[in-house]
């Protein structure tokens, strides 16, 4: 890539990369991977209340990740209010009767069966905070002009993920949630059409009582998730 300017290439030194001592990667990384292994998917919240910042904060940090042609295709819908949650569980669970009743087919529903989840989510009216996560086919950059965004799934999945890291990080727990269909979130949470719901991450402590499944302990192992060719 030239690093010649242009009129919109405007080239700035690479701000703030901090290189560590050679011997010390090798144990940052194993500290990330020894917190970020104590994730789990919670369906069980807590009712304590979450800082507003502490959201703030994570969801700044989502907003640092990559996307294509950094159009930064997401929008956060933050919900605290306890009335909107209450209509999000009511719009969600019509959802998932329906397709825990049938809709899903029967190799979905035999897969879902070691998590033990049912139409039921409380969750949405316990947890302090509900996130819902939207990618835009198209949305205005700092200059005003509304372009069409680029790799939309992709960037907002990997944002997510930054979230969810965030979030574990500051020390709550998270579940990603995916009513299907989940339009209902643009008319609760009032976003364009021109904007897709694609997660509701629910976030907070978890309850005191909380259970994991034992299927979601099992994670693959690192030959199986990856393959090196040297
Ligand atoms: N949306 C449903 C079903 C569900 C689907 C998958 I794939 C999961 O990993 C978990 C649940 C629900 O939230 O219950």
């Amino acid at each position: 890539m030239s690093t010649a300017p242009t009129a919109d290439f405007v080239p700035v030194p690479l701000p703030d990369f901090v290189e560590h001592a050679p011997g010390e990667m090798q144990a940052r990384a194993q500290a990330f991977y020894d917190g970020i292994r104590r994730r789990h998917t919670v369906r069980e919240f807590a009712s304590r209340p979450v800082p507003r910042a502490l959201i703030e904060t994570c969801l700044a940090a989502a907003g640092t990740a990559p996307s294509g042609a950094n159009h930064q295709p997401w929008h956060f819908s933050v919900i605290g209010n306890a009335a909107m949650k209450a209509r999000i569980r009511t719009a969600a669970e019509e959802e998932e009767r329906a397709f825990y009743g049938g809709r899903a087919g029967a190799e979905w529903l035999a897969a879902l069966r070691p998590l033990g989840t049912d139409p039921d989510k409380p969750f949405l009216e316990v947890a302090p905070w509900l996130i819902c996560v939207f990618g835009a086919r198209k949305s205005r950059s700092a200059d005003g002009v509304v372009r069409k965004n680029y790799y939309v799934p992709e960037s907002v999945s990997i944002a997510t993920g930054f979230l969810i890291a965030a979030l574990h990080h500051a020390g709550l727990a998270t579940l990603t949630h995916t009513p299907a269909p989940m339009s209902f979130l643009n008319e609760i949470c009032g976003r364009p059409d021109v904007e897709k719901p694609y997660i509701l991450l629910v976030a907070g402590y978890p309850a005191a009582n909380a259970h994991i499944p034992r299927h979601a302990t099992e994670k693959k192992s690192l030959s199986e998730i990856a393959t090196f060719h040297e």
